[in-house]
């Protein structure tokens, strides 16, 4: 029978499971990231796990997030991984060498092998022709330790790709037409699967744009196919070797197919505070804007920085713009130096920023009061860029340059730029120096070193006969991880310190709710649909067991979060019947009785609102396995026991 592309790749790595849409299967995991704000503490599971040795091809742990070292916590949390990586079998990519992502697809990404990160962006390797996953640090760390990686079998949606991008149309304009079509939930469960004659006309960075926002479909990934376009560019790589041809069957047939012909689309941007509010660019018209960045593991390629570089070469920023620009990894900051682009954006007024997320996850660059920032970022959720008061728009390299340039947010095309400007071809040799990625040590000797900063993590309980408390906040539909867990420069160094991180769980949302979830010894939460969508962080897992949370009611869950709430020990419960939502407010009392034996039973049970006097129903989807997980306290606890 005719498969995908997605099909192919699950098949040859499937350790369990029957591939039907929404069954449990469970894959072998060929390779791993880690990132640092989330590394620290898969390293800590991972240690916690007793396993000398990665049994993976080939893990990495890469530093990017938090490298503004204002205090000694991130450079201790720096050091911690460095050892605990190198004495366990991992890679170190070392600070200055560029974002997880950008670095993987260059120097690692592998077409038809699997990826698991434990960053929601590492379906950036689906740009290569990888199965690439972002998850939470545990299920990273148990992939680490040999163990397969459990998913409900994605349905397989097919994007056909007809025709080229016109001038000043990127490929940032083909994922935020996605986004504009799907929505921030449209693609949970789901894996979204490019093919069509227009894959032709795309580049691997430019397929890798639209495959790591993905993501904010909130997809379990995204895929390219794996064709002479890839063969070029690991061999620019040098690494021609890796190189595998990966593309669905003829007839393969997709669960829902969307076509988008890229000659018709025009600039476009996501209006705040969601990457699915999208408009085009003329749409929005021209507001003025404070501050414009460009960079992040969506946009900060070579070639994105080359048509950034061309567009400003020997022309001023407008006053009123702050132009921030990180290039994605060393490799390209390197290029640009050394062919004297960085020189052309440097002499526009742009200020340069080290190769990392930086202003993205609101490490430093945090906008002025009320500011309008352009970002070529791929989340534009509240408060995201450290002030609230902020309005992020997502754009383009291309947009964003012009934007810079004119100080309005500004459509490219109007600029009355030559029409090859931004004709920029991939080179046919990257300039390769890996000189920051540190080997393992090949004996496992060396002393893992733990600054005060890194905390034990919280262990769940096992699970009570009677689970009950009150409604400490109600919450509306789709709530970001950004919102349980806020990540910020001030807050990103306490990533091991879950004690310190609990006193501003929900805040966005409620600033009275750690104080309250402390004196009330935990309870429930309660939310709309698509509830933890964004970061694949389980510290917005993790610290909510740390204030006693037993149980989240929604009306649905993104992927990512579930799965850490799951692994914490937490009960994620959906509404049956969605208008029961509006029945409950905060305060009332909750209980489940028999929760042992409902755990057991079938997926829907009955909830009592003890203080309005009803029962209602909710669904426990979850396999079999995961609910030995939930009864044992967690995915830790569940493994030990299981010897
Ligand atoms: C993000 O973009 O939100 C992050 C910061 O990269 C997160 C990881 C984290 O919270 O540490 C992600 O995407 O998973
Ligand atoms: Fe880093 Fe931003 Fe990419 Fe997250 S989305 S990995 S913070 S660059």
């Amino acid at each position: 029978m005719s498969k995908t592309l997605s099909e192919k790749i699950l098949k040859d790595h499937l350790v369990s499971g029957e591939m039907k849409s929404g069954e449990e299967i469970s894959i072998k995991i060929d390779y791993t990231l880690t990132q640092d704000s989330t590394g620290t503490m898969a390293y800590l599971q991972f240690e916690a796990m007793d396993v000398p040795r990665v049994k993976t091809k080939k893990s990495l742990a890469y530093i990017d997030h938090n490298m503004l070292q204002s205090g000694f916590e991130n450079a201790d949390d720096h050091k911690y991984i460095e050892t605990v990586a190198r004495k366990h079998g991992v890679f170190f990519s070392r600070p200055g060498n560029g974002i997880c992502h950008q670095v993987n697809l260059e120097r690692f990404g592998v077409p038809g092998a699997t990826l698991l990160g434990s960053d929601s962006h590492t379906p950036t390797g689906g740009g290569i022709g990888m199965i690439a996953i972002g998850a939470g640090g545990l299920d990273v760390a148990v992939a680490m330790a040999g163990g397969a990686y459990y998913i409900p079998m994605p349905e397989i949606v097919g994007v056909e790709l007809t025709g080229s991008l016109p001038f000043g149309v990127a490929a940032k304009d083909v994922i935020l037409e996605v986004l504009r079509i799907l929505g921030v939930k449209g693609g949970v469960g789901k894996i979204i699967e490019y093919y069509g004659a227009g894959v032709s006309t795309l580049s691997v960075p430019e397929r890798a744009t639209i495959t790591n926002m993905g993501a904010e479909l909130g997809a379990t990934t995204s895929v390219f196919p794996s064709d002479e376009i890839t063969k070029a560019f690991l061999a620019a790589q040098n690494r021609a070797d890796d190189y595998t041809a990966l593309s669905a069957d003829k007839g393969a047939s997709y669960a829902k197919t969307i076509t988008i012909d890229l000659s018709q689309l025009t600039p476009m941007a996501a209006m705040p505070h969601s990457p699915d509010k999208v408009k085009t660019v003329k749409q929005i018209g021209a507001i003025n804007v404070d501050q414009v960045c460009i960079g992040s593991c969506t946009n900060s390629s070579y070639m994105d920085m080359m048509r950034v570089a061309a567009m400003l070469k020997g022309k001023n920023i407008a006053d009123n713009v702050s132009l921030v620009i990180s290039p994605g990894s060393k490799q390209v900051m390197n290029m640009l130096a050394a062919n004297g682009a960085l020189s052309d954006i440097i002499a526009s007024g742009a200020r340069i920023l080290e190769c990392g997320c930086g202003p993205c996850i609101g490490m430093g660059q945090s906008p002025k009061t009320d500011a309008v920032s352009v970002r070529t970022f791929n989340r534009n959720f509240y408060g995201r860029s450290g002030t609230f008061s902020a309005d992020v728009y997502l754009v383009s390299p291309e947009v964003a340059a012009a934007t810079a340039l004119t100080g309005v947010l500004t459509d490219p095309r109007d600029l009355g730029l030559d029409n090859n400007i931004l004709d920029i071809e991939v080179p046919s040799e990257f300039m390769i120096n890996d000189n920051l990625i540190m080997a393992p040590d090949a004996n496992g000797e060396t002393q893992v070193v733990r600054g005060p900063n890194i905390k034990p993590f919280p262990l769940g309980k096992a699970l009570e006969e009677t689970v009950s408390g009150d409604v400490l906040l109600k919450m509306e539909d789709n709530i970001t991880t950004d919102h349980i867990m806020p990540s910020n420069a001030k807050l990103l160094p306490f990533r091991s310190n879950i004690p310190h991180l609990s006193d501003f769980c929900l805040t966005p949302v409620d600033e009275t709710f750690p104080a309250r979830a402390k004196a009330k010894n935990g309870g429930f939460l309660l939310a709309g649909h698509n509830y933890g969508q964004g970061s694949s962080r389980e510290h917005a897992a993790l610290v909510p067991l740390y204030l006693g949370i037993r149980a989240v009611i929604t009306k649905s869950f993104a992927r990512i979060h579930q799965a850490n709430l799951v692994n914490s020990g937490i009960l994620p419960l959906i509404f049956s019947d969605e208008s029961v939502y509006d029945k409950i407010d905060a305060g009332d009392t909750l209980i489940i009785s028999d929760a042992i034996a409902k755990v057991d039973g079938t997926s829907a049970f009955t909830v009592t609102n003890e203080s309005k006097g009803f029962d209602f129903e909710v669904i426990l989807d979850v396999s079999e396995r995961l609910k030995g997980v939930l009864k044992d306290g967690g995915l830790l606890n569940h493994t030990k026991k299981q010897g």
